[in-house]
């Protein structure tokens, strides 16, 4: 498979359509929700899907497509080549901000991963990776993460997962954010798993992610060192919801080990 070429292609695809949405910030958008009332979904979020869909229909119509806002394929198989579309990723922060969103795509093969591109479009800053040929923002190549420890440690994660919620008893979570330095929250999975990779934050921590979520930050990270895995510490098939702990090596073992241990996910 010519994974240079896939990547040229996905690459030229990802910049158009940053390009469309930052011309999207000066018109009105229309919002509706879905699952709940704080599930958000724009006509922009619709309309780079449709984008994707059609350039990647019209040169790879082999390859298959999962999207998060529906209009990809069905998939109940990894076989063949699939593409896990997010075409924004933080859509909160995209309404509210017009910042602090990403678009993430990664293409995988078998279920495993091959290609990962992630798009901070307002600071245009393009995260990249093919799978054993590094990682990059832009043309600068992305450096090996270093071990660290909880308390040198920033942890990124949602305050739901330390208040009382349906998905995990929060006591578990409360002594690592009181043992590592700081905590943060930045809504957009995509985003927050690019800053383990770029060492801003070394750990990040969801209850609840769906594949097109991780799938682009995973190749990124995991070029560099960086363990992904959910938080029973198995690895993610790609194809379902899932919980998140992707971390620097040596922390993630710790978080796992010393903190997640007596969780039931
Ligand atoms: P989204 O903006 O594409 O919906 C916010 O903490 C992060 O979690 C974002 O990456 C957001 O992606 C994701 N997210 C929000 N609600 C979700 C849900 N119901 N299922 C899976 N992921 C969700
Ligand atoms: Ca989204």
């Amino acid at each position: 498979m010519d994974w240079e070429s896939i990547d040229t292609y996905a690459k030229k695809w990802v910049k158009e359509a940053g390009q469309m949405i930052r011309a999207s910030f000066d018109k009105t958008l229309n919002i509706q929700t879905k699952s709940d009332p704080n599930d958000l979904v724009t006509n922009i979020d619709q309309e780079i899907e449709q984008f994707f869909i059609s350039k990647i229909r019209e040169i790879f119509p082999n390859h298959r497509i999962l999207g998060e806002e529906g209009f990809g394929d069905e998939l109940t198989s990894s076989k063949g080549i699939v593409w896990l579309i997010d075409p924004i990723d933080g859509t909160m922060n995209f309404i509210h901000q017009q910042r602090n969103f990403a678009i993430s795509l990664g293409i995988y093969e078998g279920g495993v991963g091959k290609i990962g591109l992630v798009y901070d479009v307002v600071h245009d800053e393009l995260y990249h990776a093919i799978s054993g040929k590094g990682a990059y923002m832009n043309d600068k190549q992305l450096l090996p993460l270093k071990e660290v420890g909880v308390k040198e440690s920033i942890i990124a994660l949602n305050a739901t997962w330390v208040l009382e919620n349906e998905r995990i008893d929060h006591q578990l979570l409360i002594p690592l954010v009181k043992e590592a330095r700081g905590t943060r929250s930045y809504g957009s999975a995509a985003l927050e798993i690019i800053f383990v990779a770029t060492g801003r934050v070394d750990a990040y921590i969801s209850l609840r992610l769906s594949p097109w979520d991780f799938a682009a930050g995973a190749v990124i990270l995991e070029e560099l060192g960086g363990i992904v895995t959910n938080l029973r510490g198995e690895k993610l098939d790609y194809l379902s919801k899932d919980s998140l702990l992707v971390a620097k090596p040596g922390l993630h073992e710790i978080i796992l080990k010393e903190y997640l241990k007596e969780g039931k996910w």
